[in-house]
């Protein structure tokens, strides 16, 4: 069959194809639509279990669970939030995989809708397990089936590295036939995932002992290609070889390493290196292999060109462009006519319930003391814009509430934390335990519009009275849980209701509760799609 995909969709199909029991995620641009597609294919009947998750540790430690029971899982996230998986995502090397265990994990470079930049191959090096980075669609697909093979010959994880440009980017895709679910049997010795440190000295021996191996396998991988021609010699990785082709062409004298499965292939790098004069590395992310290739002290006789050295730019996104300039090549005019194409900042959606919230927050407190605002990521966070100024910090999921925290035990006055319903569930619940045990004095508002609106319009496990129930779970004084109704005829009376909470000497949580205006027709939507993509962090 032949199909047009998103990087994004080859992948899910080809797990699917794979034939995964299940698919477990977090929303986050740009590996949302990865989730997605899988639960598509489930709603058209494929055996395939598709759940969001309440972060992206819960995502992983789900697919582990799921690879334990001896079936192939598929967990995906934007490359944040394998930060926050990282904790099961490095034990996972030692525990290794039963049924195929495969993380697709979307790199942002040029941070399109992310906080950072960070290349997620580093993530691989560290654990010491195999990284797939596709070069185009048909390598998204073609890579992630051979991930599940891989998974179960070494019995270890497989990272699939992709970047915004190819899962957001569409190409004609050739599959093969669905392969036969079948799980393999249960782990026979408790030792194996049960990482006490006697266990774990053992496993993290195996693990040491895999990596000549694996070292061959992506040597003799034929996703790793040299081609040796003139003295000017290039790496590149992934998707760059995309600019690359496209700036030299596929008859030029350069002699050319294309990288898509690590370990690095030593062997292969010696010998680019051996046969050339210049290398030039071209990496889509950090100079990871370009560092690898320098070492400290640089490879003797030979000129080591990339980021380095500034050849090419160590932030943001390649072009072809960039490439061209940096192998001294005429320079293409597209980039030079979007150069020119002025920038639209984001806005809240007209009629947004977020406007309402903040315009009153803001009202309430007032000119003379400016509260302490702390924030988070969502759509709300673009009211660190005007008219509201509201934000003082957005810096990581979660991170409005324990910021609170900390600035309330440092004695300030007035703090005003403001926290989306599924970024609350996925990691500011926790925060808010300390704060209510403490009763610290300081005022959470949350922001319940009864969906995740950033990421597309996912569902949230809680809104409405279920999450009120898990805010009084936490240990909030009922008292001083406060609903609220953010609409413009209510203006006055939640004036003086966030007046008192913040004044009053104690912990108060406010829940401003309305649905994004888009709910409705979300709801309808199966699967589900982006309403709106901000460009300030998804
Ligand atoms: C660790 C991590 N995971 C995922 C994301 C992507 N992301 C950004 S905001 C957001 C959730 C926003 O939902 P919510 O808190 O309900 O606010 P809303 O957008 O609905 O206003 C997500 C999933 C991220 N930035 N960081
Ligand atoms: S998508 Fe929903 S929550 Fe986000 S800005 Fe628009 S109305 Fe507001």
């Amino acid at each position: 069959m032949r199909e047009l995909l998103m990087g994004d969709e080859a992948v899910a199909l080809a797990a699917v194809h794979a034939g995964i029991g299940g698919a477990f995620s977090y929303p986050g641009t740009p590996s949302t639509e990865i989730f997605e597609y899988v639960a598509q294919q489930a709603s058209k009947g494929e055996p395939v279990v598709a759940r969001w998750s309440a972060n992206e540790k819960v995502a992983y430690e789900e697919a582990m669970g799921m690879s334990y029971v001896g079936q192939r899982a598929l967990v995906s996230m934007k490359h944040v939030g394998l930060n926050v998986a990282a904790d099961p995502f490095m034990s996972s090397a030692l525990t290794g995989a039963n049924g195929g265990l495969v993380l697709a994990v979307a790199d942002d470079p040029g941070m399109h809708s992310s906080q950072n930049e960070q290349d997620s191959r580093f993530y691989g090096q560290f654990a010491q397990i195999p990284v797939f980075e596709p070069s185009n669609q048909q390598e998204a697909y073609d890579l992630t089936r051979e991930a599940f093979d891989i998974s179960e010959r070494f019995g270890i994880p497989v990272i699939v590295r992709l970047v915004t440009r190819l899962a957001h980017s569409r190409a004609v895709v050739a599959t093969e036939p669905r392969a036969e679910a079948r799980s393999r049997p249960r782990v026979s010795d408790w030792r194996e995932w049960t990482l006490l440190p006697v266990n774990a000295r053992r496993r993290f021996a195996r693990l040491l002992e895999l990596q000549p191996k694996l070292g061959d396998y992506a040597t003799r991988s034929s996703y790793n290609q040299l081609r040796l021609r003139g003295p000017k010699g290039i790496i590149a990785n992934g998707l760059a070889n995309n600019y690359l082709n496209e700036a030299i062409g596929m008859d030029s004298d350069y002699s050319v390493l294309k990288l898509c499965v690590y370990p690095t292939p030593v062997p292969l790098v010696r010998e680019l290196v051996g046969h050339c004069e210049t290398i030039t590395v071209i990496e889509e992310g950090y100079p990871f292999i370009e560092r690898q290739l320098v070492g400290l002290l640089g490879v003797p006789g030979k000129r080591i060109r990339g980021k380095l050295d500034e050849t090419l730019p160590l932030q943001g996104e390649l072009t072809t462009e960039i490439v061209q300039k940096a192998l001294g090549l005429p320079r293409a005019t597209v980039a030079q006519c979007l150069e020119k194409i002025p920038s639209r900042p984001p806005q809240l959606c007209t009629g947004c319930p977020h406007c309402d919230t903040y315009s009153v927050i803001v009202e309430a407190a007032g000119t003379s003391v400016r509260p302490f605002f702390f924030s988070d990521i969502g759509c709300y966070s673009l009211a660190a814009l005007p008219p509201y100024n509201a934000i003082d910090t957005c810096v990581d999921m979660g991170a409005s509430i324990s910021m609170a925290v900390g600035a309330a035990k440092a004695g300030a006055h007035p703090v005003v934390s403001t926290i989306g319903d599924s970024t609350f569930i996925h990691s500011g619940m926790s925060s808010l335990i300390a704060a209510a045990h403490d009763d610290l004095n300081m005022t959470v508002v949350i922001l319940d519009n009864a969906l995740v609106a950033m990421t597309g319009g996912q569902e949230v496990f809680a809104t409405g009275e279920d999450l009120i129930k898990i805010v009084y779970g936490l240990g909030v004084p009922e008292e001083h849980i406060v609903r609220l109704k953010p609409v413009e005829s209510a203006h006055e009376e939640n004036l003086s209701l966030i007046r008192r909470e913040i004044e009053h000497r104690g912990l108060s949580v406010i829940v401003s509760q309305r649905a994004c205006i888009h709910a409705k027709r979300r709801a309808k939507e199966v699967p589900l799609r982006a309403p709106v993509e901000h460009a300030l962090s998804g």
